[in-house]
């Protein structure tokens, strides 16, 4: 019998891009200057970058010989059917749309399958997602698990849906005017949570019922699939790519930003099964993306992806890609940082509320705290709580989630377990002297997805 072995990466390192650090006293005039929103900082300021993990992968030397034969014919190139085949092959939808990236696709959809007046039941809200859908005329309905919006609850599948919630809904407001419920794999604004399939075919159960269609936002389906095979009853001898398949087959439609899971740096697709909806949305792509065989983006980018959603679903991929995730998690929760619980998939979400019990809301703790560790150590993360929140739309009041959160996102296949040990430390440090953090105030606020491009000051 094999004995067990500690694992590694199932990679090695071909080509390397500098980093460099910067001093404190740079720090402090980078951030000030870019208005404390680490979405305003350059990047060559920044010493290791977990702003997102969207686009940031490290492709692989064969992806980067997909590059190489990119066929860039303005109709019909030969990337665009590779790209296609893989889509159908993997993740089992029947037809393709190619978009820049995801709200490419979620703008489509959302004008296809949404009237003014609708409703679009969720497992939680994301950003972009739920502006089209409000630009189209619809209004987002929070259906997830109450477990999803509680940091400290250790539940497993907090990406759940709450099927008792789903159905007053659906009855409250009539099938009708619910043209489909937004099933995201995993959930990002509660830390990167899955869904469970046992959840997922009850929804799927419940849908069917009502005749409604259920939009999959698969921005990280092979993450979610990972922790139904290590977690859920039934699925350990099931291989993530089977897994990916089952879920994909539960639902009718899907946007997805490939920028994540399928480690390419730009692209996405709107994905349907049915063929009226694929005859409008390649009506529509042409307006707004480009012709319906590039979508805006470049043939090399299409190979890119095929070859990117291949390797996006093998075993030893993404157990290495959670596993970085969950040391770094592990790390934070030693030293008593108080951080989302389980650890998700594609980061380490800082609980602001509990790190900066001092600040309230209306002082934008996870704005503060995000700022906060770029200036210890150059390190940046992203803030997801009242500032990527929002306003209600009807109101103009600001959104409060109850979620106040700093996301440290580990872009996939970039940084090494010494990084993750730099990053840990610098937390730590800020933890420790926590109660001298002042908060802030918003100076500047843009109209849509204002935590891109708000500034601040401190108080
Ligand atoms: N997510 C992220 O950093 C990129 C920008 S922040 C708005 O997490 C989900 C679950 C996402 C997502 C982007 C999109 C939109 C849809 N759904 O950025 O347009 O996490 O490719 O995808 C970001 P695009």
């Amino acid at each position: 019998m094999e004995r067990t072995r500690s694992w590694a990466e199932p990679y090695k390192i071909k080509m390397v891009e500098p980093v460099f650090m910067t001093t404190r006293k740079d720090r402090e005039k980078f951030i000030r200057e870019a208005g404390y929103n680490t979405f305003l900082l350059k990047s060559k300021d920044v010493y290791i970058d977990l702003l997102t993990d969207s686009g940031t992968s490290a492709m692989s030397d064969r992806q980067w010989a997909g590059i190489m034969m990119g066929d860039e014919a303005y109709a019909g190139s030969e990337n665009f059917y590779h790209m296609e085949e893989a889509i159908q092959k993997y993740y089992g939808y029947k037809y393709v749309i190619p978009t820049h990236q995801g709200r490419g696709a979620e703008h489509l959809i959302s004008q296809i399958l949404i009237k003014k007046g609708d409703f679009v039941p969720g497992n939680m809200y994301f950003t972009t997602t739920r502006l089209h859908q409000e630009l189209a005329g619809g209004t987002f309905v929070d259906v997830i698990i109450d477990e999803a919006h509680d940091s400290e609850s250790d539940f497993r599948f907090k990406g759940n849906v709450n099927l008792e919630k789903l159905e007053t809904i659906i009855k409250e407001k009539g099938a009708d005017k619910i043209p489909y419920v937004c099933i995201a794999t995993t959930v990002n604004m509660a830390g990167g949570q899955p869904i469970s399939l046992e959840n997922l075919k009850e929804v799927r159960k419940l849908t069917h019922k009502y005749n409604i269609k259920i939009v999959h936002d698969m921005t990280r389906v092979a993450e979610n699939a990972y922790m139904i095979q290590q977690y859920e009853k039934g699925y350990k001898e099931k291989s993530v790519a089977e897994i990916v398949k089952e879920i994909c087959l539960l639902t009718d439609a899907a946007t997805m930003s490939s920028k994540k899971d399928a480690l390419v740096s730009i692209g996405g697709f709107l994905a349907v099964n049915d063929p009226e909806v694929f005859e409008q949305a390649r009506n529509l792509v042409v307006v707004y993306e480009g012709l319906h065989t590039y979508g805006g983006m470049a043939g090399r980018d299409m190979e890119a992806l095929a070859i990117g959603i291949k390797e996006s679903v093998q075993d030893d991929h993404i157990r290495a890609r959670v596993g970085q995730v969950q040391y770094l998690g592990e790390k934070l929760k030693k030293a008593g940082v108080p951080i989302v619980n389980p650890i998700g998939t594609h980061g380490v979400f800082l609980d602001a509320k509990k790190f900066l019990p001092h600040l309230t809301q209306d002082m934008f703790p996870a704005q503060t705290l995000a700022a906060e560790i770029y200036v210890d150590s150059g390190v940046r993360t992203m803030e997801r709580g009242i500032v990527s929140a929002g306003r209600n739309k009807t109101t103009g009041a600001h959104n409060y989630p109850k979620l106040e959160l700093v996301r440290l996102t580990i872009p996939r296949r970039v940084y090494t377990q010494a990084h993750m040990d730099v990053i840990a430390e610098s937390v730590e440090y800020v933890y420790n002297n926590r109660a001298t953090i002042k908060g802030l105030k918003m100076v500047f606020e843009p109209k849509y997805l204002r935590f891109f491009q708000a500034r601040f000051e401190k108080l």
